[in-house]
């Protein structure tokens, strides 16, 4: 499955991101904001569900630790959210540690619409319905809270060494 809808476009001018949730002020930033923050090249192994993998795709991204730099939180979960309404959940400590990203560019050209852009989220150690595409957004929580494939029986995690597919793997 590679998008449970169709893809969605915002203007860049109307794009923001967002840090929300168990944080004392929520955190945004707008497309230049977002842009002009520090960024890594980070090269990785992708992994689908439907057991394809995608050796050394290289990203432009934002780390999600820069993000979250200097949040205090008794958070222990995420959700992304994104254009289109589509969500993920991820324990803080998958997205934290140098893991996680928020990608814009691929390959070094823009992230193409349907791939996610402008931005999508970048979770390489876990399957890759946990890389949110067009995402807008981290809420931060204190309890656990499903989201779009996990609600209908995937992996809560999704660990692809663990083959951590469908709910009971
Ligand atoms: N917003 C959003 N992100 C999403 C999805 C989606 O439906 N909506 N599908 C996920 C799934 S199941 C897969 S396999 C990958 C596909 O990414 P790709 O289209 O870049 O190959 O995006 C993930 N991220
Ligand atoms: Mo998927």
């Amino acid at each position: 499955m590679l998008s449970a809808g169709p893809t969605p476009r915002t203007r860049l001018d109307r794009w923001d991101s967002v840090v929300e949730g168990e944080i004392d002020q929520p955190r945004r930033w707008t497309w230049e904001e977002f842009r002009s923050l520090p960024v890594e090249a980070v090269t990785k192994d992708i992994h689908c569900v439907t057991k394809w993998s995608k050796f050394d795709t290289s990203w432009t991204a934002v780390s999600v630790d820069t993000l979250l730099a200097g949040v205090e939180t008794s958070a222990e979960y995420v959700v992304a959210y994104c254009d289109g309404g589509y969500t993920t959940n991820l324990p803080l400590e998958d997205v934290i540690g140098g893991k996680t990203w928020v990608a814009y560019e691929y390959e070094g050209e823009p992230l193409e619409p349907a791939h996610g852009g402008p931005a999508r989220l970048l979770v390489p150690h876990l399957y890759l319905w946990k890389s949110a595409k067009w995402v807008r957004g981290l809420e931060l929580l204190i309890a656990d809270r499903p989201g779009f494939w996990e609600t209908l029986g995937y992996h809560n995690r999704g660990d692809p060494w663990g083959e951590e597919r469908y709910a009971g793997d």
